[in-house]
């Protein structure tokens, strides 16, 4: 067998089947985004040359999922491809448990309206607006307590997804642990820029929430990446694999859901919450064997989550990344620092410096960059963080950001 060469950037796979995009210019799509409203949003995806909007639905299926589309069961209940995705769940994330949704935001709102009591608090590192969104629906108040660093664009700091266990110690005396079912943890974290946690900070928010008897979940979506940053910069890990380190990650939590990027599900260790997920499931998605999604789709996805682990898979992604980063510094466009595990985050703040923020600068930013070159990225910054649901205030970010996400392309390893 030919030696794989780890840890690059370059492609390992060959691109089997072309799809045609159109080639616009600058007048076409002037028009287009102010037929958008300037809202990258709602452009048509055939007015876009490339679509860095999102990684969500978006990723190249490896020929080892074309082909487990083939040998999709679609039984209304029992479907072979759900026990297939079950065992995968239970291996890749070490969770007992697994209720399948037709989206990460649908495991929210079922994660949300079953733990959450009006009144309680979910402390979480900085909010992503559909998990937020279904806490606020279940009458709960979500807190940010990521670290400052995380709020500043230029911070260098290596894991700006961490959890300041002093801001979550002070909000535990000042609401009582009584009121905060768990304390939510993304990672790598989205809207902070694709930035990870460190395993030394989940193991000392594990042990807080341990200590006053709280729950700690997981929104796992992208969780590879940040345990590939783990892998990368903490003292004492680089030796393990990310396969190992996503179950390291897993086994601290009670429960993930992961946006499996249009697909989605709940996995627990917990029982009850596990029996009661199932049984909402049926109301709102699906049986619980499909929960909105074709046995296709479920058979794809259980061999997607054995692809997304393989060494060379997960550090093309990144570094692919952190080549783009680099390129873009090179030509002084400012952004968000240390480059994310999915996407580069680019600092309209700094960009615009001569826009207020009422003045929205990332949605003029990304809007300005599809008119000049047909990419599309999306806006994370004053009209993604909306309104407060109380008062109808707007919410004022730190963190005004154009993502350019790189959506994930991958390849089967034959043998590890
Ligand atoms: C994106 C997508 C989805 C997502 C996520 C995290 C960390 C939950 C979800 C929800 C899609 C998206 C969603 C809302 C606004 C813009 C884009 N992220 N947690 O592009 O999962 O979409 O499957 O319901 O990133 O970042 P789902």
């Amino acid at each position: 067998m030919a030696k794989i060469i780890k840890h690059s950037w370059a492609e390992p796979y060959k691109i089997k089947m072309v799809e045609p995009i159109k080639v616009t210019d600058r007048p076409y799509r002037e028009k287009a985004a102010k037929e958008a409203g300037y809202n990258t949003f709602l452009l048509k995806s055939e007015d876009v040359y490339i679509d860095l909007l999102t990684d969500s639905g978006t990723n190249a299926m490896s020929d080892y999922q074309w082909a487990g589309l083939m040998m999709g069961d679609e039984a209304y209940a029992g479907s072979k491809n759900f026990y297939a995705l079950w065992d995968n769940v239970k291996k890749y994330y070490g969770m007992p448990y697994f209720v399948p949704t037709h989206q990460g935001r649908a495991a929210e709102h079922m994660i949300s309206k079953i733990m959450i009591k009006p009144g309680d608090y979910i402390p979480g590192n900085m909010y992503f607006t559909t998990t937020r969104v279904h806490q606020e629906l279940a009458g709960g108040t979500f807190v940010d307590v990521i670290i400052d660093e995380a709020h500043d664009a230029k911070n260098t700091h290596p894991f700006k997804g961490n959890i300041d266990p002093n801001k979550l110690e002070a909000l535990i005396h000042k609401v009582g642990a009584k009121k905060i079912p768990y304390v939510c943890m993304a990672g790598p974290v989205n809207m902070a820029g694709g930035q990870p946690f460190s395993m030394a900070n989940l193991k000392e928010i594990s042990a807080l929430t341990k200590k006053y008897g709280i729950k700690l979940w997981f929104d796992a979506t992208r969780a590879t990446e940040n345990a590939y940053f783990i892998q990368q910069k903490e003292k004492g890990y680089e030796k393990k694999t990310v396969a190992q380190l996503l179950k390291e990650i897993c086994s601290y939590f009670d429960g993930i859901w992961v946006s499996a990027k249009k697909d989605g599900f709940i996995a627990t260790r917990n029982k009850k919450v596990f029996e009661e997920a199932r049984n909402m499931v049926v109301i709102y998605e699906g049986l619980h064997s499909y929960g909105g999604l074709a046995g296709r789709d479920m058979e794809a996805m259980a061999r997607g989550i054995e692809e997304m682990v393989k060494p060379e898979n997960i550090s093309m992604r990144v570094k692919q990344v952190e080549y783009c980063g680099k390129q873009l510094e090179s030509y002084g466009i400012p952004l968000v620092k240390p480059y994310g595990g999915h996407a580069i985050f680019l600092d309209a703040k700094q960009f615009l410096s001569h826009l207020k923020q009422d003045l929205f600068p990332a949605q003029s930013l990304a809007s300005e960059i599809y008119e000049d070159s047909g990419v599309r990225g999306m806006e994370r910054g004053l009209v993604s963080s909306g309104r407060d649901p109380k008062t109808g205030e707007q919410r004022y970010p730190k963190l005004e950001l154009v993502r350019l996400t790189f959506p994930r392309s991958l390849r089967q390893e034959k043998e590890n």
